[in-house]
């Protein structure tokens, strides 16, 4: 592959910002005749969208770039340029008929998240993160609370099975100790998506896969956010634990963690 320059990268953030729209739109289309969903785990589940809109993104994003591609339900492999996709984040809400779902959009070159584009088609929300060009909700830019609400803090916290219940509830009780709210929605890149527009004041969760994560993670550093270091070590294969936040929680969120 040739170096991709910031052209490619426009050209990429250009193509995509319309083909995450096509994948919504799908995926909501599709929601209204949902055949019987795949179990994977008592809480984790797939539907036949999930496999429409993933192939959808990676057919397109594939042949027009020639890029690598990691979907959530088929996988891949890592590459200098690669897309990092959850086709619906929020599944769990999709099949409830909930709005809180939505297509997450991220793009990794050499090891650094360039491109964040996340649609949630029943709110209409649209956010949009470039590296370097700030960050956007339906167009507007957009910026972390700052606390400036002056009330309780509110954090988004995830939880999968993939660590143990007991620990999740230890990070809600010393949360609640330090003056802190917490909620849980069910979708990570949504939750990160509220704090780059300020609507959460934190998200975290002890180990998410970087297909709920990237996208949400540039959004909130473009909009003037704090996020850990998610792609150390093998977090884009393996997942990792992931912490955004309005600056002014960071030091108080690493204390809740130590
Ligand atoms: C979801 C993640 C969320 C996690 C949920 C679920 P999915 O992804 O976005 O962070 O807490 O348990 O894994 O399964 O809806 O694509």
């Amino acid at each position: 592959m040739n170096a991709i320059t910031q052209d490619g990268l426009a050209a990429r953030f250009e193509h995509a910002r319309t083909l995450v729209l096509e994948a919504g739109r799908l995926a909501a289309a599709m929601r209204e005749t949902l055949a019987p969903i795949e179990t994977k785990s008592p809480i984790d589940f797939c539907t036949e969208a999930d496999h429409a809109v993933e192939r959808l993104l990676r057919d397109d994003l594939v042949a027009r770039f020639g890029d690598g591609f990691i979907g959530e339900e088929g996988g891949g492999e890592a590459a200098a340029g690669v897309w990092v996709v959850d086709p619906i984040d929020g599944t769990a809400g999709y099949i409830h008929g909930t709005s809180r779902w939505c297509v997450s959009l991220a793009f990794v070159l050499n090891g650094r998240i360039e491109l964040g584009l996340i649609y949630a088609p029943v709110e209409d929300r649209l956010f949009l993160a470039r590296r370097g060009h700030g960050a956007t909700l339906n167009g507007k830019p957009m910026r972390v609370s700052g606390l400036a609400h002056g009330a309780a803090p509110v954090v988004e916290c995830g939880w999968s099975e993939r660590r143990p219940l007991a620990a999740y509830c230890d990070v809600l009780q010393k949360l609640t100790r330090d003056g802190m709210e917490f909620r849980r929605h069910g979708s990570g890149a949504l939750g990160l998506a509220d704090v780059a527009c300020g609507r959460n004041d934190a998200y975290l969760e002890l180990h998410i896969n970087a297909w709920d994560a990237l996208a949400g993670l540039l959004l909130v550093t473009e909009a003037g956010g704090w996020t850990n270091d998610f792609l150390a070590g093998h977090g884009l294969t393996e997942g990792n634990l992931v912490i955004a936040a309005t600056p002014q929680l960071r030091e108080r969120l690493l204390a809740v963690l130590s």
